[in-house]
């Protein structure tokens, strides 16, 4: 059972916690949000032990001035200085990471790594927070402690011996505040290299490509006050009440307005029906839900495209007889190609688009109903958009969409990508691209005195291969799960065991500490809700939310060790280190926050006056071109595309597999093996499967099935005996959790178009175990 088969090697998938009891599945028929979740925290409190300080902490979470960012997801803070502006899901996050728990060297004495490995993941990070340097010793097998002058040193001695910069690559997880961005990105570039994937690779690197394609700048428009004014919101793609709870406010509120909610998913999620906002005590005390959906697409898995291609051929016979149906006269002053993209629409079968997208004609045409009727619309994705072949075309899709009816530079309406970690959308702004545009390297060479390469450096993916091929031999990972979240399991622990040395900066033992290069180093950091002090006194870091909105944050809890060091001042060890004759100020940096940002100011566009307009209240929103209708695109106009209808269909015995989160883990930090809005208990390694799929495959609720995922190149791999749930999904469909299913993702499936691993649609065949 649940044996992990590839050629490689074979790993049991080890990620969630023992079952406390059998699995359980009761569909679940409650509103998201409201007292179970209420529920669900104080049992999460009690077994992190943080009743007493836990409270405390969360009353100053997302706080104005005084307060530090939620280390959950991006979603922007409340604009009108909610005193609690939380949700379950955040609450959860901050408590994991203030947990009293300890990883000591007396743990790792206890411990060799060959043993750590039979962990389970929920194991290895229930051990608590890292509390001082190690390094791996080959010899017994254990890491043991090192000084922080003896890791730096390490560190700069392998970087130094590399016979190019380009033989090394930093990693970059969402969570890093812009300083230490800056200073991380300054440090390889100063080295000689592009190399910095990131978590975004994985995420919406094909929203950025294609924001960028059509309108000229790689983020979404649009903020809050939109939010509040719109008359329709599409949400698609997103699986609202557990990824991006304090959406449920602004769902919430837009109902009682009036305005039309239309959610694209092949599952109805929690938030696609009723909800109860996430902080309101008083409307769950009186059970008070509010209906958070006027229309449903179950739209097939990667069907989204040949969903919103109706919609537009459906707006545009509209115009036939109603002319305002299309905005004509913003096409014709704004915007490019909209006849290649009107002939796509026409050419585009209503037969091809019901059949891909998996939705009857008569349901697509109320959409574009609600779509037309509305003044203003926001269209909002994330995942379920951007993890496929054609993810770029179908965010472009939906730029279209947008177009056809001016809905951008105005008030209420533009598109809304929800972003994911909570300062992933910060990282990009602050340098962390293996594709920097030029006049930021000028700037950065201007400014830092450094001279920058231009050619373009590995991404995700990209890193991956260099490290199976032996071309990169240094690892750095600032944050994150490397070795958990990226795709093809047994491929990515043989790539990082390949390195020479791999250095893991982080807060919580993990997988990427046990699966390790042949030097390792795990690097212990302060986590952002502590006391960050330097020379010049307590420290603030900022973020950018999924809004643009950069802010501060400001930790105040006692550090898990007094050995803990700041990511910015681990940077800058390792980068003094590495190049002893350098000139950049790395430690005076560290000094005060306030000088890294003066250089930032210097650099980076939209951040003049940082250091003053960071400590406004609520901070300050970075331009936005597109927002004012001027468009950075070759034309200087938006640009419309016109891809063809993808096939998604799956062929004869296929289905299509996607991958996602349960409503208690955050990426590969699993909280519980419970997903509550879906129903289930006690289980992770499921599938969620179609009914009729199942009885046609001799498939019963609970049966063992063997999952095999079909590569672009012909390989397969293996997943057994997970348990099929049959679920409302549409047929040909089925969806499980990552990162188990990580091994069902093959390297050499990512886009073509993004170079993103397409972790929404795996080909899988599923029989029933033997
Ligand atoms: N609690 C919690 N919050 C998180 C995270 C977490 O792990 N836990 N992770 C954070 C991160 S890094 C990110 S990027 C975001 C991720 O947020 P989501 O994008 O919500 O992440 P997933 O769980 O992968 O869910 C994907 C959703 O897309 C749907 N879907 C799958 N395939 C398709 C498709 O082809 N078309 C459409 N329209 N929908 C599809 C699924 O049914 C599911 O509802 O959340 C962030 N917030
Ligand atoms: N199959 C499949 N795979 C996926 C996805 C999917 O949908 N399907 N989603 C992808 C996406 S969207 C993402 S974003 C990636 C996530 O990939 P990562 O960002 O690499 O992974 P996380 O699980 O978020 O990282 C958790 C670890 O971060 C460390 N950490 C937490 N807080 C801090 C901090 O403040 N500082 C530092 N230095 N470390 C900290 C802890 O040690 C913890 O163990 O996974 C991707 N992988
Ligand atoms: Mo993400």
């Amino acid at each position: 059972m649940n044996a992990f088969n590839t050629e490689q090697e074979q790993v049991e998938p080890r990620v969630g916690p023992i079952p406390k009891g059998p699995p359980e599945y009761h569909p679940y028929h409650h509103p998201a949000a409201g007292w179970g979740a209420a529920k669900a925290v104080t049992k999460f409190l009690v077994r992190e032990r943080e009743l007493v300080d836990g409270p405390q902490a969360i009353m100053r979470m997302n706080h104005e001035r005084t307060g530090f960012d939620c280390p959950g997801c991006a979603w922007p803070d409340d604009i009108k200085g909610l005193k609690l502006d939380i949700c379950e899901n955040g609450i959860k996050h901050v408590s994991w990471e203030m947990t009293p728990k300890r990883v000591t060297r007396e743990f790792f004495a206890k411990h060799t790594v060959s043993e750590l490995s039979e962990w389970t993941d929920f194991a290895l990070e229930d051990e608590g927070r890292l509390t001082e340097p190690m390094v791996y010793d080959a010899e017994t097998d254990h890491y043991v402690p090192i000084s922080w002058k003896g890791a730096f040193e390490l560190v700069g001695r392998h970087l130094r011996n590399l016979e190019n910069p380009n033989q090394a690559t930093y990693y970059t997880s969402g969570r890093l505040g812009n300083e230490a961005t800056f200073l991380y990105q300054l440090m390889a570039r100063e080295l000689g290299t592009n190399n910095l994937p990131d978590c975004s690779n994985m995420c919406h690197e094909a929203s950025g490509r294609a924001l960028t394609a059509s309108l000229g700048t790689g983020k979404g428009t649009v903020d809050l006050v939109d939010w509040e004014a719109t008359d329709a919101l599409f949400i698609i793609g997103v699986n609202v009440a557990s990824n991006a709870p304090r959406m449920l406010t602004s769902l919430v509120e837009a109902y009682h307005r009036g305005a039309q909610i239309v959610h694209i998913n092949p599952l109805v999620e929690a938030a696609a029906t009723r909800a109860i906002i996430p902080h309101d005590f008083m409307d769950m005390a009186l059970f008070k839900s509010t209906p958070t959906s006027t229309l449903n697409l179950q739209v097939r898995i990667g069907g989204d495209l040949a969903l919103l291609r109706g919609i537009g051929k459906a707006v545009l016979e509209m115009s036939k007889s109603d002319p305002k149906a299309v905005d004509s006269e913003f096409i014709e002053r704004h915007t490019s190609g909209f006849d290649e993209y009107k002939n796509m629409c026409e050419s585009s079968s209503w037969e091809e688009i019901e059949r891909q997208s998996g939705i009857p004609r008569a349901d697509i045409l109320k959409a574009a109903r609600i779509y037309r009727d509305a003044d203003r619309s926001i269209i909002s994705w994330c995942l379920g958009v951007t993890q496929h072949e054609h993810g770029v075309s179908s965010v472009r899709e939906i730029v279209n969409l947008l177009l056809l009816r001016g809905n951008l530079g105005r008030e209420g309406a533009g598109p809304s990508p929800v972003r994911g970690h909570s300062n992933v959308q910060g990282n990009r702004t602050c340098g962390i691209d293996h594709r920097p545009e030029p006049e930021f390297l000028d700037r950065l060479d201007e400014v830092c005195k450094i001279h920058a390469p231009r050619e373009h450096g590995l991404d995700t993916v990209g890193t991956l291969q260099a490290l199976n091929r032996g071309d990169v031999k240094v690892f750095v990972g600032m944050g994150g799960n490397f070795a958990l979240a990226v795709p093809d399991t047994p491929h990515s622990y043989a790539a990082l065991r390949n390195a020479e040395l791999t250095v893991q900066v982080s807060t919580k033992l993990n997988r990427s500490h046990i699966v390790h290069g042949k030097d390792a180093l795990i690097l212990p950091c302060l986590a952002r809700t502590e006391r960050d002090m330097q020379k010049a006194g307590l420290q603030s870091t900022s973020v950018e939310d999924s809004m643009s909105m950069v802010h501060l944050s400001i930790g105040m809890k006692r550090p898990a060790s007094p050995h803990l060091l700041s990511e910015p001042a681990i940077i800058a060890g390792m980068a003094r280190a590495a190049l002893p004759e350098s000139d950049t100020p790395w430690e005076w940096y560290i000094e005060d926050y306030d000088r890294i940002r003066d250089t930032m100011s210097r650099v980076l566009d939209g951040f003049e006056d940082f250091n003053r307009r960071v400590r406004l209240p609520l901070g300050f929103r970075i331009k936005q071109p597109a927002r004012e209708l001027i468009f950075l695109t070759p034309t200087g106009k938006a640009e419309f595309s016109a891809a063809p209808v993808p096939d998604v269909v799956p062929a004869p015995g296929q289905l299509a597999l996607g991958t996602m989160r349960s409503h208690d883990q955050w990426n590969t930090s699993i909280y519980t093996d419970t997903d509550r809005y879906r129903g289930i208990k006690n289980l992770r390694t499921l599938v969620f499967m179609n009914a009729d799929d199942m009885r046609e495959r001799g498939i019963e609720e609970f049966d063992p099935v063997d999952i095999t995922g079909h590569a672009r190149d012909g390989s397969t791999r293996q997943l057994n005996g997970f348990l099929a749930i049959p679920y409302n999904i549409p047929r040909g469909n089925a969806l499980g959790y990552m990162p188990e299913m990580n091994v069902l993702c093959a390297l050499c499936d990512y886009s073509t178009e993004s170079d993103q691993p397409i972790m929404k649609h795996v080909k899988a065949t599923i029989t029933r175990a033997l």
